[in-house]
């Protein structure tokens, strides 16, 4: 096992081909049809796919140990863990939303500590109907409400928050997935835009706990796992209605994200290159504006395209994706 304070090579890769089952960390898989088995290494994401690889398959360079506890599954390699949790619709009405996230952040927090993988580096959260209800009520803001106050039990825990995405499903209850590993990541914030842990009051009752995106220095190359980014620019959603412009924007904000990595690595800008995208539309109408302005940008990375709800009605697309710089 890698010496905690030591990054070690980058101890995973997502492909698309099929993976030999020891060397397999996870795999995620879109689309509406249940997959699911007793493998706490797959995931099975409600949303539809639009166009590109419906599947991840996250390949390690060593043998993995994977399993579930208390209703988590697992998967690491030692150097990081991969994890999943769902909870149902009913269990989420029983808790209330935010009582029901609360808990499973905590017991994330809880297995990551128990298996010595204690820094967050990602998470992903699907929502079922993440804009339904009014004011603070709505149930992305009682979830945020939840997050908040979970990864707030932690000391200086707005220096230490994970990249994230939050997106809606119209079914499936809570299905999160998440990495975290045994060294730290470093949390990257935007210029361009108000950090979300700053968010003001009128976002919710606790503002979102997250950071822009997470730099990891593995040893042969850094990574940088960028947030769902989207037309926000300080806390104010841009270009209501306007695809093309809303992709400009949230482009935009990429470019700033990498700008900032690029300055803390010491390197060159454009030292950072994409290595997969994942574009989210709220409306399959959409995706073709939206893709041209993305391939545009990024001709030759692949990108897939899933059909959700973004966590403010205004915004009609999001964009995430990993960068990688070689030393
Ligand atoms: C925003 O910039 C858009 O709550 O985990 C993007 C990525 C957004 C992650 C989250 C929310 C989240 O505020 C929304």
């Amino acid at each position: 096992m890698p010496q905690l304070s030591t990054t070690p090579a980058r101890p995973f890769r997502v492909c698309h081909h099929a993976v030999e089952d020891q060397f397999l960390l996870a795999r995620v898989c879109h689309g509406t049809s249940p997959t699911r088995g007793d493998d706490p290494r797959l995931v099975q994401v409600p949303l539809p796919v639009l166009t590109g690889p419906a599947e991840d398959n996250w390949l390690s360079p060593t043998p993995v140990q994977h399993g579930w506890s208390e209703g988590l599954g697992y998967s690491e390699n030692g150097a990081v863990l991969f994890g999943q949790l769902q909870v149902a619709e009913p269990e989420l009405q029983r808790l209330g939303l935010a009582r029901a996230t609360f808990h499973a952040y905590g017991r994330i927090e809880h297995l990551l500590r128990s298996r010595g993988y204690p820094h967050w580096l990602r998470t992903w959260n699907y929502l079922a109907e993440i804009t339904r209800g009014e004011g603070d009520e709505e149930r992305y803001r009682q979830f945020s409400l939840g997050r908040h106050n979970a990864l707030a039990l932690k000391p200086g825990f707005e220096q230490q928050l994970p990249a994230a995405t939050a997106i809606g499903t119209a079914e499936g209850g809570l299905v999160l997935y998440f990495l975290a590993a045994r060294a730290p990541g470093r949390q990257i914030e935007n210029p361009r835009q108000t950090s979300a842990y700053a968010y003001p009051r009128q976002y919710g009752p606790k503002s979102p706990s997250f950071s822009r995106a997470t730099l990891v220095d593995w040893a042969d190359g850094a990574e940088l796992l960028i947030s769902g980014t989207a037309s926000v620019v300080g806390h104010e959603t841009r270009h209501v209605g306007d695809v093309p412009a809303q992709m400009q924007e949230a482009l935009a904000n990429i470019d700033s994200l990498l700008g900032e990595a690029e300055r803390r690595l010491d390197a060159e800008s454009g030292r950072l290159r994409a290595e997969s995208l994942r574009l989210y539309v709220r409306d399959p109408e959409h995706v073709a504006a939206a893709m041209a302005l993305c391939r545009e940008r990024h001709p030759d990375t692949p990108l897939s395209v899933l059909l959700g709800d973004i966590c403010r009605s205004e915004l009609l697309l999001e964009v995430e994706g990993s960068y990688r710089v070689r030393p």
